[in-house]
C-alpha cells in the first residue's frame, strides 16, 4: 500500500526532476507545496484518492491529484519514470548541496561526469571542480563544506515536521477509553530544533490494549516493533513513534527520564550521588535509603531538592545549578506574545490580504501586527516600491478605522543590499512604525563585509529589529557569516531588537544565541513570519526558541501591549550605554 510519505517523496522527486530539467519556477513549486499537504495530512492517501477527496487538501489541484492518483494505484508515476530514465538518481543528491542549484548540478554532471556526493567531494578537493569556467577554489571550499553539513543532518527531522505528527498519534491515544496519562516526551518535549523520532509515556488500564491499538491508529502506516508495554509505528510520513506504556505509580519518574536530555539525566543522577540520592527511570532514593515512585516528575525534582525545571532548559546547561540555588528564570510563554511584528500579504508574496492576517492573529489571541512585506529589491516576492508602499499606509488606514481592539502598525522588511545600503531611503522607513532590515542576497561575503552590512542596518535610527540575524535554514542552508558577539552588542547599543524568527526551517536566532543577546542586554522580537492566515500559529516554535534560551518575558519586546508599543515607537530608539 502506498503511504503518504512515498507519495511525498515521489511529488518532491518529480519536482527536483523538473528542476534539473530547467521548468517553470511555479509548476515546481507547486508539486512540492502538495508534497507538504500530503505529509501534513492526517488521513492516508490512498483513502482520498479512492473516494476522490485529493483536492480537498489545500494546494492540491486536478493536475497534481491525478499524478498522486496514478502513484496510489500504480505504485509510480509515469512522468517521474521518464525522467529518471533520462538523469541518474544521484543527481538530486547533488542538487541538495548547498550553493550547487540544479543548473550547476547539470554542468558538473555534463563536464565531469559527477552523479554521487562521494564524486562531487572528490573532485571539489582534487581541483577538477575549481577548473570548471565560472567556478574556482573558493567554490571548491565551500562545497567540501556543504557536503560535511548535509551528511551532519542525517535523518533528523525538523521539529515542524514531527511535532504535528507526534501531536496527532497523542490526540489518537487520547481517545482510547484505557488510557490515562499520554504526554508526549524526549527532543520534541524538549523542542529541540531537530529530532530522531518521537516518544510518548503514557499509562493505562491494560497497557497490552492500548499497544495493541496504537498500531491501529490512522497516524500509523506500519507497525516497526510490538510487545506488551511498548510498541513503535512509524507514520504516514516517515516519522518513527515509540510508545510506552508505563505503572501510574512511576509515572513521574519515567516521564522525566524519558524526556532527557541524556545530559541532563546524567547530571541530574550524577548530583544525586554527591548527596547520597539515586535517581533513575524506576524511582528516586532519598539519603536514608528509602525508594519513593513518583506520579508527577514535580516530585522527582522536589526530592532531589530542586525547583521543577522546564523541559526546553533540560540540557545540562546550567539548569540544575540554578534549580538548586532557586534562580531558574520564569520564562517567556506563548500568552505572554501580544503582537507579531513580521508578516506579509498578498501585497507581497503572502497569500492573504492585511485583513486576512490581523484576522488570523486576532483569533489566535494578538492584540496588534506589523505588516512587514518585502522591498522592492525582492523582485520574487513582488516587493514593494515607496509608491506602493504609501498605497499600502492607506489601506492599513482604512482598515485601522474600522477595526477595534486590534491594531494594525505599518512596516516593512526592508532589504541590506548586498553593498550595505537599505533598499528604501530614509524618509520612507521613517513614515513607518515598525521596520525589520533582513539579508536576503550576498549570503557568501565575508564577515566584514556581512558585519558592516548589519551594522548599518543596526545603526540606522528607523529600522527597529533585524530579521533572521544569521539567515541559517536547518539542514538547508547554514548562516552567513555574522559575527553573533558583535551583532548582539551593536542591537544593545543601538536599541535595535533581534528578530527569533519562527518559522520552523528558520528558528533564528536560535537558542543559545537568544540566551547571549539577553545576557548582553539585546532585546529580542518573537515573530512569524507569516506567508499565510493558517501560518500565524509558528509563534509557538518561536517561543520555545526562546524558553530554550532561558529567555523572559521582559526581554521581548512583543509582550508589551499594542498602546506600550505604540509609546515606545513614538521615541527615537533608545540603546544601552555602550
Ligand atoms: P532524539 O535524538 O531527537 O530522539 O533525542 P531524545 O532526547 O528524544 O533521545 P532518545 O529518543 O534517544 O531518548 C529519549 C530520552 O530517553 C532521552 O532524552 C533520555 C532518555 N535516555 C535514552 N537513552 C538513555 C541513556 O542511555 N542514558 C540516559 N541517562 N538516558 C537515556
Ligand atoms: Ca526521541
Ligand atoms: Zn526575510
Amino acid at each position: 500500500m502506498t503511504t503518504n510519505e512515498e507519495t511525498a517523496a515521489a511529488l518532491e522527486r518529480l519536482a527536483d526532476m523538473m528542476e534539473l530539467d530547467g521548468a517553470n519556477f511555479y509548476k515546481i513549486a507547486a508539486h512540492r507545496k502538495a508534497a507538504r499537504r500530503i505529509v501534513e495530512s492526517g488521513e492516508p492517501v490512498t483513502r482520498l484518492a479512492a473516494e476522490g477527496r485529493l483536492t480537498e487538501l489545500p494546494d492540491i489541484g486536478e493536475k497534481i491529484a491525478a499524478k498522486i492518483t496514478e502513484m496510489v494505484e500504480k505504485g509510480s508515476i509515469g512522468e517521474l519514470e521518464a525522467y529518471e530514465q533520462r538523469f541518474p538518481p544521484g543527481l538530486l543528491d547533488l542538487q541538495r548541496v548547498e550553493g550547487i542549484g540544479p543548473k550547476t548540478t547539470r554542468k558538473i554532471w555534463e563536464a565531469l561526469g559527477i552523479s554521487s556526493l562521494d564524486e562531487l567531494e572528490e573532485a571539489a578537493r582534487d581541483g577538477s571542480i575549481a577548473g570548471l569556467p565560472g567556478m574556482g577554489e573558493k567554490t571548491a571550499a565551500n562545497i567540501i563544506r556543504a557536503v560535511k553539513r548535509l551528511r551532519a543532518m542525517g535523518d533528523r527531522i525538523p521539529l515542524g515536521e514531527a511535532l504535528p505528527a507526534a501531536a496527532a498519534a497523542a490526540a489518537a491515544l487520547r481517545r482510547h477509553p484505557g488510557a490515562h496519562d499520554v504526554t508526549i516526551a524526549g527532543s520534541i518535549r524538549r523542542m529541540r530544533e531537530t529530532v530522531k523520532d518521537v516518544d510518548i509515556i503514557a499509562t493505562a488500564d491494560d497497557p497490552g490494549e492500548l499497544t495493541g491499538y496504537f498500531a491501529t491508529i490512522d497516524v500509523a502506516a506500519e507497525t516497526v516493533a510490538s510487545g506488551p508495554t511498548k510498541c513503535a509505528i512509524r507514520t504516514h510520513g516517515g516519522i518513527q513513534v515509540d510508545l510506552r506504556v508505563v505503572p501510574d505509580e512511576a509515572f513521574g519518574n519515567l516521564l522525566q527520564h524519558f524526556t532527557g536530555s541524556r545530559e541532563h539525566n546524567i547530571a541530574l543522577r550524577e548530583r544525586a550521588l554527591s548527596q547520597g540520592m539515586k535517581v533513575s527511570e524506576y524511582g528516586v532514593e532519598d539519603a536514608d535509603g528509602r525508594e519513593h515512585r513518583c506520579r508527577t516528575e514535580e516530585e522527582v525534582y522536589q526530592l532531589l531538592g530542586l525547583d521543577y525545571i522546564p523541559p526546553e532548559l533540560r540540557e545540562d546547561a546550567g539548569e540544575i545549578e540554578a534549580a538548586a540555588a532557586g534562580r531558574l528564570p520564569r520564562l517567556v510563554e506563548e500568552s505572554d506574545i501580544r503582537g507579531d511584528l513580521h508578516l506579509h500579504s498578498d501585497w507581497s508574496d503572502g497569500r492573504g490580504s492585511i485583513r486576512e492576517m490581523a484576522q488570523a492573529a486576532r483569533a489566535r489571541g494578538l492584540e496588534y501586527i506589523a505588516v512587514a512585506d518585502h522591498s522592492r529589491s525582492l523582485a520574487v516576492a513582488r516587493g514593494l516600491t515607496p509608491a506602493r508602499l504609501s498605497r499600502q499606509l492607506e489601506e492599513i488606514a482604512a482598515l485601522n478605522d474600522e477595526l477595534d481592539g486590534f491594531h494594525v502598525f505599518s512596516g516593512m522588511e526592508v532589504d541590506i543590499l548586498a553593498d550595505g545600503f537599505l533598499d528604501m531611503p530614509d524618509d520612507v522607513l521613517e513614515e513607518l512604525d515598525f521596520v525589520t532590515a533582513s539579508i536576503h542576497s550576498g549570503f557568501g561575503q565575508e564577515r566584514d563585509r556581512i558585519m558592516a552590512r548589519l551594522r548599518a542596518a543596526a545603526e540606522n535610527p528607523f529600522v527597529r529589529a533585524i530579521g533572521h540575524p544569521t539567515g541559517r535554514l536547518i539542514g538547508r542552508r547554514g548562516a552567513y557569516d555574522v559575527d553573533m558577539e558583535e551583532l548582539i552588542e551593536l542591537a544593545a547599543h543601538t536599541g535595535t531588537a533581534l528578530e527569533i524568527n519562527s518559522h520552523y526551517w528558520r528558528l533564528d536566532l536560535r537558542d543559545r544565541h537568544a540566551r547571549a543577546a539577553q545576557e548582553a542586554g539585546a532585546r529580542l522580537v518573537i515573530n512569524s513570519d507569516a506567508h499565510a492566515p493558517a501560518d500565524a500559529g509558528s509563534l509557538h516554535y518561536g517561543v520555545a526558541t526562546a524558553r530554550r534560551g532561558w529567555v523572559r518575558r521582559e526581554s521581548v519586546l512583543n509582550t508589551l501591549t499594542a498602546g506600550e508599543l505604540a509609546a515606545v515607537l513614538s521615541k527615537p530608539k533608545q540603546g544601552n550605554p555602550a
